[in-house]
């Protein structure tokens, strides 16, 4: 059965709020000498955003057939993860961000200090919430070790945190495609593909099914970052179909000081091409999950 653009929007706003009681439900709750802590963290948490990450997962989850509740605490999890990283990036240390997803940062609430212990709480709730998973679902250990892996390592030194590391150190000057890919594919791609990675292996797919799962949320990621630096640009300058220069202040190439905002706008559309049709190699009914994609990539915020 087709659904219509109408259907896909409602139904996308009820697995948001679907995903949003699910965070809830594994936050910690606010006691004990520490409360600020956990404050800090529901505040970070809770301040909306797309949910993309859970919803990929999830949706990859039931692309290949999972049921069980054993997804929810990795979609937590996953959401805890992303979120540290917007924590930790916009302290003053990194970007000095004072607004983030509409309200003010993390930092500036609670304080730099509470900023950086608020990031890494998260990141180490996320490990002991997915770990629930082995005693929730004690049948399926063998997956959830599998995910947990897949989980750590894409955030960690061999993927977001690397990918961090290296735009942090090339901030300040401009860097060859080959160095912007790997930043992009780290520091953007490996959550995105960690994300539904887990959502395939926990449901049992194949590896090369997995393998497929990678390599179409690397174009994900890729299209997703590309189209971010396509908006930066959109939003202050009409300048098309010629490289636009970085900010001289504080030099930092993008896909659209490398190629230009038409070429980079023709990548953003094969990389989703490509997506969409790997997708369709894979079994299981994937309309909303094409719509997702589509309405990531093309997004105007
Ligand atoms: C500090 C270890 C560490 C990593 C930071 C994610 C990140 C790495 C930095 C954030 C800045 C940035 C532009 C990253 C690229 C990925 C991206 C577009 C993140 C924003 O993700 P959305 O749009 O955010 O999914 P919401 O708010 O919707 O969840």
């Amino acid at each position: 059965m087709s659904c219509s653009k109408i259907d896909y929007e409602r139904e996308r706003d009820r697995k948001v709020e679907e995903i949003e009681d699910i965070l809830k439900n594994y936050l910690p709750r606010k006691e004990g000498m520490q409360k600020v802590i956990m404050e800090a963290m529901e505040y970070s948490l809770m301040a909306g955003g797309k949910r993309l990450r859970p919803m990929l997962m999830q949706e990859t989850y039931r692309l290949f057939g999972g049921e069980s509740g054993i997804i929810e605490p990795f979609m937590a999890a996953i959401e805890m993860i992303h979120t540290y990283s917007l924590v930790h990036d916009d302290l003053p240390a990194m970007d000095n961000d004072e607004y983030r997803r509409g309200r003010k940062t993390t930092h500036v609430v609670y304080g730099e200090d509470m900023g950086i212990l608020a990031g890494d709480a998260l990141l180490n709730f996320a490990f002991e919430t997915a770990s629930l998973a082995f005693e929730q679902y004690p049948d399926k250990a063998l997956l959830a070790g599998r995910a947990l892996r897949v989980l750590a390592g894409k955030a960690g030194i061999y993927g977001m945190i690397g990918g961090q590391v290296v735009d942090v150190k090339e901030t300040g000057h401009a860097v060859s495609r080959e160095v912007l890919d790997f930043i992009y594919e780290l520091k953007t791609g490996a959550l995105i593909e960690s994300s539904m990675m887990i959502g395939a292996i926990l449901a049992g797919a194949s590896d090369e099914d997995v393998k497929k799962v990678e390599k179409i949320a690397s174009n994900i990621g890729f299209a997703f970052q590309v189209q971010d630096d396509i908006l930066d640009v959109t939003s202050t300058s009409e300048v098309l179909g010629k490289p636009v220069h970085s900010d001289e202040k504080n030099e930092k190439s993008t896909y659209v000081t490398l190629v230009g905002l038409a070429e980079a706008g023709r990548l953003v559309e094969s990389a989703s091409m490509e997506a969409v049709g790997l997708l369709g190699e894979l079994p299981g009914e994937n309309g909303y999950l094409a719509w997702l994609i589509e309405k990531l990539i093309h997004r105007e915020k």
